[in-house]
């Protein structure tokens, strides 16, 4: 099919130079309101379009895509995660499932050693402190924190983005830890003079902070449950930059409430926006709103990659970062 017949239906806005890109390539449908769409007006435009591009906040699951008609042909996800398509589902209909990983990878890793500075240096109590008024003058013993240098992280899912978590952590004197399916290759673990844990149990028993850098899958959901938040040492604190669905919230706040670890730096929830009312009252937590990829150039190299998956895709070849069931 020409491109300029492709008919594209993007979900929500986007940055202007992307969308100006895809209306001269595409026959293209915008939001320019920007409200989330619903699932029946997600599967109304499912069933118009030949492209659908989606992000994290629309749901595509089994019900939208019973409703897609024949032509649906490509879901060009704007985001590097899929949790929020049934990829199965998809791919069993003959749909194309992309992404848009690597463009975000530094961004993301920014944001979430950003988060391990600011939840044990006490950035936003500091910040709170100045606009309250309440700083009359240094002292020993004001707002102590506790030092990062020297400390352990321990990284749940060594990709793109764990990896680009660990080579920021060692310029900052950490030693890497890292929970992965299998082993990254040893010159990358030499690199960061990284150590393998097979075991996620044993090695959150050790560190003094973890960071959660993997996708939310059927295999990763809840993965840090009650226990093994208990398993954590009660100085150590945890960073969610991926999936707020990789930790069971309630027992966060919990794990939090009753001293068993020291605080949390989250930038995802398990039901946004939502999130447990007791997290907002936490005094050791410092919460973002899914802001991991929050910069112009990551979202107008997410658009790009969209619009390469769908031009590569229209012109009958291999789109470059298909998703299969396989992957995830
Ligand atoms: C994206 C993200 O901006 O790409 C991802 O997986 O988590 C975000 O940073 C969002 O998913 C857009 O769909």
């Amino acid at each position: 099919m020409p491109r300029k017949q492709t008919k594209v239906i993007v979900t929500r806005k986007l940055p202007a130079p992307v969308e100006k890109r895809m209306a001269e390539l595409f026959d293209v449908e915008l939001n320019s309101s920007d409200v989330a769409m619903t699932t029946d007006q997600l599967a109304d435009a499912a069933s118009r379009c030949d492209v659908l591009v989606p992000t994290v906040t629309d749901k595509i699951d089994g019900r939208v895509l019973a409703r897609a008609g024949d032509n649906l042909r490509l879901i060009a996800q704007f985001g590097a995660g899929v949790d929020n398509i049934d990829v199965q589902s998809a791919v069993s209909r003959g749909i194309t499932v992309t992404n848009t990983p690597g463009v975000l990878t530094e961004d993301t890793a920014d944001m979430t050693l950003a988060l391990m500075l600011a939840v044990p240096r006490r950035l936003v109590d500091g910040v709170k402190a100045i606009e309250d008024g309440r700083f009359s003058g240094w002292t020993p013993t004001w707002m102590l924190g506790r030092r990062i240098h020297g400390k352990r992280l321990g990284i749940i899912g060594m990709g793109r983005i764990g990896q680009a978590v660990a080579r920021r952590a060692r310029a900052f004197g950490l030693q890497v830890h890292y929970h992965n399916r299998k082993p990254v290759l040893p010159q990358i673990a030499e690199k960061l003079e990284a150590t393998y844990w097979e075991s996620l149990d044993q090695m959150l028993s050790r560190m003094d902070i973890v960071s959660v850098n993997c996708p939310h899958t059927p295999a990763t959901y809840h993965l840090l449950n009650s226990r093994r938040l208990k398993l954590m040492k009660r100085d150590a604190y945890l960073v969610n930059t991926s999936r707020g669905e990789v930790i069971d919230e309630t027992a966060l706040v919990r794990a939090i409430e009753a001293g068993d670890i020291a605080g949390a730096g989250l930038d995802v929830y398990e039901r946004e926006p939502e999130m447990h009312p007791r997290l907002r009252e936490l005094p050791n937590v410092v919460l973002l709103p899914h802001m991991g990829s929050a910069t112009l150039e990551s979202r107008i190299d997410m658009g790009e990659k969209v619009i390469i998956n769908i031009k590569t895709f229209v012109d009958g070849h291999r789109p470059p970062d298909r998703v299969l069931p396989a992957m995830l």
